[in-house]
């Protein structure tokens, strides 16, 4: 591999990690067999060691051949279904086995017999569930060269054979699909073709007929123009001296090895078999990859690139459309309609509190109350209902606002509506005990005025309100003494009273606005301030993934 390769690998490395997250819908396995190719891929491309995989369906002859190559009756084979794991075959002093369980443990056992046990497919046609791999050593020259030998389970009989087949396929350098001269190139064939190994950039395929032997001798000739016509169809990339299709009759090629017959072997197709062995093995020994490396790194790269645009979309609209965030929306669009309700109401009670309004509406009224000593009916029956007509609505806002919001804390806005004389002792804008110890019950803090007539009480107004005596509330010495006025301007004195009742009202407003506010104004919190972050971040990511995985694929030679 060259650098760019070497760096598009540690790249696609990168893209392999996103392929496990949980966030994306959906498509997990795909994602994690995707994730598997590419790291499973990636090694292979590191590590110098040339693998040669034999597939094609079962009976056709793969561990036949293989054992023929190895000159020695290694790998299991029979009349039916047999191979029930990829067999790694490489080199070792002596033979011996290595089974990987499932649950980590590595058993070695001397010789090969351990495959008929683990590597062999049970009655029902099933791989062994406990075993993971299956790694067998033989004191080959060819092996000894840094080649690898995969015999695989056959195809197109059991979906997790398939499968395996498929992903073994995938860690090869050199596949050998293997025909059967009786049927060549099934539709089955020429998908696995397309599918498992051209579509994803394996390019490094040499296609083995067997069976030859068996055909009829003008049958022979008419197969083999077939065959050339196929090969040529086909341009593979292999080192050069290695042809794409080699003719080799494996029983009798292993029988021959078997005999250590040479000339008999000679006869069977296996010795150009074993010299393109030779030359593909010399290449791996210095280091020149068989595989066509960018081919390979492109598919995988188309691969991955739209899974990670997925990831992307995804997490983009997890960040604008979750349930809490739709929620968060709502509240806030609410918030917005409360505070403008409330700002609108609140500002006709304040228009309707001005003095000049006040004055202007009621004088006329109060001023006959006063004179008719009825001014505390009056106020019950007018300037209360009043107040309350325009009040309400304000404090209606604030409640809901409250609901809302879940905010503990609701308030009122209360007035005291007296006349009583006692009633000047509680200052304009204090809350009345009472009232305060039953709102802090409910945990509710009233904003409250005492806008009796208390304070005009005081004055001579009060004397004649309480009925001409003498007597002035708080001022008694002084007020003894003071002479009582003969004529009362009622008039003057409702005015008085208004604006005093305006400048107190809206002092109460005032507080009681500072208290709403904080209710309405509730502030309604993101609702994964934390995974905002992270998605965008891991956007980022993935963004610059797919960027350096274009930009690197664009170039490579
Ligand atoms: N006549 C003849 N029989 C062969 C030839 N090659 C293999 N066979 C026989 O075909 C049968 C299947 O061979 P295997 O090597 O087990 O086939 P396989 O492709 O490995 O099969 P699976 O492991 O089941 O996928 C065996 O009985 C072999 O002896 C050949 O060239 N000629
Ligand atoms: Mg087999």
């Amino acid at each position: 591999m060259d650098t760019q390769q070497a760096q598009l690998v540690s790249t696609l490395r990168r893209a392999a990690g996103f392929l496990n997250s949980e966030q994306t819908d959906g498509q997990t396995d795909q994602q994690t067999a995707l994730r598997a190719e590419i790291i499973e891929t990636c090694d292979r491309l590191d590590n110098p060691i040339c693998r040669i995989a034999v597939f094609g369906p079962f009976n056709y002859g793969k561990s036949t051949l293989l054992n023929a190559l190895l000159g020695e009756k290694t790998l299991p084979m029979d009349l039916v279904p047999t191979t029930g794991a990829a067999i790694i075959v490489r080199y070792g002093s002596e033979h011996k086995t290595l089974i990987t369980h499932t649950n980590g443990t590595v058993q070695e056992e001397a010789g090969t017999q351990g495959l008929q046990e683990y590597a062999v497919l049970d009655e029902q046609r099933r791989m062994r569930a406990d075993v993971t791999n299956v790694e067998v050593y033989c004191p080959h020259p060819l092996l000894k060269l840094g080649i690898e030998l995969i015999d695989l389970p056959g195809t197109d009989d059991a979906l997790d054979q398939d499968n395996l087949v498929q992903q073994q396929l995938l860690s090869a350098d050199v596949v050998i699909q293997l025909l059967d001269g009786r049927k060549l190139m099934t539709l089955a064939e020429r998908e696995h073709l397309r599918d498992w190994l051209l579509d994803r950039g394996i390019e490094s395929v040499i296609f083995v007929v067997n069976f030859l032997n068996l055909l009829e001798q003008g049958d022979r000739q008419q197969v083999s123009l077939r065959l050339r016509f196929l090969a040529e169809s086909f341009r593979a990339s292999l080192p050069t001296g290695v042809s794409n299709l080699y003719q080799v009759d494996a029983l009798p090629a292993l029988r021959a090895r078997l005999k250590g017959d040479a000339a008999a072997a000679a006869q069977t197709g296996l010795s150009e078999l074993e010299s393109a062995f030779q030359i593909i093995g010399q290449q791996a020994q210095v280091g020149r990859p068989i595989k066509q490396v960018s081919p390979r790194l492109k598919a995988l790269t188309n691969s991955v690139i739209p899974t990670l645009e997925l990831q992307i979309e995804q997490l983009s609209k997890a960040e604008s459309y979750p349930a809490e965030r739709q929620k968060t929306e709502i509240k806030k669009k609410a918030q917005t309609l409360i505070q403008q309700g409330f700002e609108k109401d609140l500002a006709k009670l304040k228009t309707w509190l001005t003095t000049d309004n006040l004055q202007k509406c009621y004088r006329l009224g109060l001023a006959s109350a006063l004179k008719a000593e009825t001014a505390q009916q009056w106020l019950s029956e007018h300037l209360k209902p009043a107040w309350e007509l325009r009040k309400d609505p304000v404090v209606s806002w604030v409640h809901q606002a409250s609901e809302f919001f879940e905010h503990p804390c609701s308030a009122d806005m209360h007035i005291g509506f007296v006349v009583e004389a006692e009633a000047e002792q509680l200052s304009p804008s204090q809350t009345r005990p009472e009232e305060r110890g039953a709102d802090k019950e409910r945990g509710i803090g009233p904003v409250a005025i005492a806008t009796g007539l208390g304070w005009i009480l005081g004055g001579p107004l009060g004397a004649a309100v309480l009925g001409g005596t003498s007597h002035l509330v708080n001022e008694s010495n002084r007020s003894e003494q003071a002479p009582i006025p003969k004529a009362i301007d009622y008039a003057a004195q409702a005015d008085i009273y208004l604006s005093r009742f305006s400048a107190e009202a809206l002092a109460v407003i005032d507080a009681y606005e500072t208290e709403a506010d904080e209710i309405i104004q509730t502030k309604i919190s993101d609702p994964y301030p934390q995974s905002s972050v992270a998605h965008a971040a891991q956007i980022d990511l993935l963004q610059s993934t797919i960027t350096e995985l274009l930009t690197l694929t664009e170039t490579l030679p």
